[in-house]
C-alpha cells in the first residue's frame, strides 16, 4: 500500500551536519522525499506536536531538546512507507538499534536519536499538515 509518512531528522543529527547523509539512507531505502525543510521549532510547537507524551517524565526534556536547534522535517511516500521508516530507523534507544538502521549509525542516546518517524496512519494524517501544507507537498 502507497503510504505518506512525517519524518524529523532531529536538532542533535542536524548540529553535526548529518541531514544529507540520513536523507541519503532514506532514498536509499526506497522512500520518495515529496516535501522537505529545515525549520526551529518553537516551544509551544514542539508541546503541541509530542502532547501524546506529555504526562510522560521525558516530556520537558524532549520539547527542550526538539527546541534546541533546526530540525529537517520531511513528507515521505513509498510502499508502507510508515513501517519501512520505522526499521530504517531502528529502536528508539539506540543500544537497542539494529546494524544498519539510522539510529545505530547517528543516535547519541534515547533522547538525542536522530530522527523521528509517525507510529501509524492516523498519526501520519496529523503529522504530515502540522508541517506541511497541501500545496508545499508534490504529487
Ligand atoms: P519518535 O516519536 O521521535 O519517532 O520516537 P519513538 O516513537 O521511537 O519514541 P517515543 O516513545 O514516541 O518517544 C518520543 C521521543 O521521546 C524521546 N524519549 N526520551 N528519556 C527517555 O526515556 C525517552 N524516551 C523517549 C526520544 O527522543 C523519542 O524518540
Ligand atoms: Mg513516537
Amino acid at each position: 500500500m502507497l503510504q505518506r509518512t512525517l519524518s524529523i531528522i532531529k536538532p542533535d543529527a542536524v548540529s553535526r551536519n548529518l541531514a544529507g547523509d540520513i536523507l541519503a539512507m532514506i532514498q536509499a531505502a526506497g522512500l520518495t522525499v515529496k516535501a522537505t525543510k529545515m525549520i526551529q521549532l518553537t516551544r509551544a510547537q514542539a508541546e503541541a506536536f509530542y502532547a501524546v507524551h506529555k504526562e510522560r517524565p521525558f516530556y520537558g526534556s524532549l520539547c527542550d531538546f526538539m527546541t534546541s536547534g533546526p530540525v529537517v522535517v520531511s513528507a515521505l511516500e513509498g510502499e508502507n512507507a510508515i513501517q519501512a521508516y520505522r526499521d530504517l530507523m531502528g529502536a528508539t534507544n539506540p543500544a537497542n538499534a539494529a546494524e544498519g538502521t539510522i539510529r545505530k549509525r547517528f543516535a547519541l542516546d534515547v533522547e538525542k536519536n536522530a530522527v523521528h518517524g509517525s507510529d501509524a496512519p492516523e498519526t501520519a494524517a496529523q503529522e504530515i499538515p502540522f508541517f506541511f501544507s497541501a500545496l508545499e507537498i508534490v504529487g
